[in-house]
């Protein structure tokens, strides 16, 4: 077993010595998990307001989806795709009538669904729609986040996920996100073989794009012959109130990118949906990953999803989101530190009325956990607050009180 360390000083050095330094982690060394709750390694607990990015939609640990893993993990947990298994199909199958799909790709990171979303639409450009050999365009929109890898950030606007890692693939446009009339103009070059989403941008700060802008793209998709790839990544999975964002407009994304929550924490897994004209492009040996599907992680799917439907949690994000944003507008009011509240079910973030480069969103996330609450400012002065979709509604007010006696003694 990995040795237990002495102390949180102690975690933090042997990071800042033996690890990458990759990220900037707020000085809190977590030690367990249990539903919306975290604790330290000196026994401190914590409400997780960040929910690993909403990976963890379930709450830490559920003891479902572990003791599924668990289950696998003593009988087979990779086989590789060079043979069957007895549990990929069963998978396969629950996700597709799941979300309405006729095939399945499980991948294991959502930057790998993304790839597998890109040479999906790409092919299918080609194959299909008849776009000339090495021509074809994806539109992609500005302060998107869909990856580190070195293709998707090719699409990036943002100079933290692109300084210093070119050249960059080329075949992206990148347009206005939330504004319809770039979108008639872009879509409406014959070589674009896809337009790539999300429905709400998590990482550009919780932005919602306006009522309709979700359907009228998928009806210029539909007129221009172009595959709506929609990242659901983070916003999938029960998080904005419904099982996924898109169905907040009744639109059907041609190529449904999931990760994160498929797994609810136990393990990466994603997953890219679509229908046969699209994903039988890609031919046996063109594409695939050596643990993409394996049978740990389709055992883990099915009941993380289960737990989803069981515990209606898509129907608590929405009921407490409300209750949330309706705390969130009161305190406003009491203050002029925060400017807004804005999101969707539990994906919400409070934008701090203090320029990005300032460290006061930074200061007021450790005062949050000093008072029990952890979230993590994204771009500067905004922060973003998703519990796990657990959380009570009686657990929603403990942490709005928490968050307006760190808003008001601050
Ligand atoms: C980091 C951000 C969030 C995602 C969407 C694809 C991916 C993500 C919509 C890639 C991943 C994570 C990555 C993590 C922090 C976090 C993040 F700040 F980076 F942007 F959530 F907003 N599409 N988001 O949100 O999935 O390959 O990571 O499994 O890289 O710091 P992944």
């Amino acid at each position: 077993m990995v040795d237990t360390i002495a102390s949180g000083r102690e975690a933090i050095a042997l990071e800042e010595r033996f690890g990458a330094h990759n990220y900037h982690p707020l000085p809190v060394v977590l030690t367990r998990g249990e539903g919306v709750f975290l604790w330290d390694v000196e026994g401190k607990r914590y409400y997780d307001f960040l929910s690993a990015y909403s990976a963890v939609n379930q709450g830490h640990c559920h003891p479902r989806i572990i003791n599924a893993m668990i289950h696998q993990a003593k009988t087979l947990t990779l086989t590789s795709r060079a043979f069957y298994n007895d549990k990929l199909g069963v998978a396969e199958k629950y996700v597709c009538e799941t979300f309405g799909y006729e095939k399945a790709l499980f991948m294991n990171s959502g930057a790998e669904a993304n790839e597998t979303a890109i040479k999906l639409a790409r092919k299918w450009g080609y194959t299909k729609k008849g776009i000339a050999d090495n021509q074809a365009v994806i539109v992609a929109v500005k302060q998107n986040f869909h990856g580190r890898t070195t293709t998707i950030i090719s699409a990036s606007t943002d100079p933290t996920s692109t300084a210093g890692f070119g050249p960059f693939m080329p075949g992206f446009e990148i347009v206005e996100y939330d504004h319809v009339p770039a979108l008639e103009k872009a879509l409406a070059n014959p070589n674009v073989c896809g337009l790539w989403i999300e429905p709400i941008q998590g990482e550009a700060g919780v932005y919602v794009p306006h009522e309709g802008y979700l359907k009228a793209a998928e009806k210029l998709c539909r007129q221009h012959n172009v595959l709506l790839m929609m990242d659901e990544i983070q916003t999938g999975i029960a998080r904005t109130g419904k099982m996924l964002a898109c169905d907040h407009e009744n639109v059907r994304p041609d190529i449904l990118i999931l990760g994160k929550a498929l797994s609810g924490g136990a393990l990466p897994i994603s997953l890219v949906l679509a229908d046969d004209e699209i994903m039988l492009v890609i031919k046996p040996g063109e594409h695939g990953s050596t643990f993409g599907g394996n049978p740990l992680a389709a055992a883990v799917v099915v009941e993380a999803l289960e737990v989803i439907k069981d515990e209606k949690l898509a129907e608590q994000a929405e009921r407490l989101g409300k209750i949330f944003r309706e705390r969130m507008n009161a305190l406003i009011k009491k203050t002029n530190l925060i400017t807004l509240v804005r999101g969707k079910g539990l994906l919400n973030a409070i934008v701090i009325n203090d320029s990005p480069e300032s460290k006061t969103a930074w200061n007021l996330c450790l005062k949050l956990a000093e008072y029990g609450l952890l979230a993590k400012p994204t771009h500067g002065n905004i922060i973003r607050l998703a519990p796990p979709l657990v959380i009570t509604e009686e657990q929603v007010h403990e942490c709005c009180d928490i968050i307006e006696k760190s808003i008001l003694t601050h």
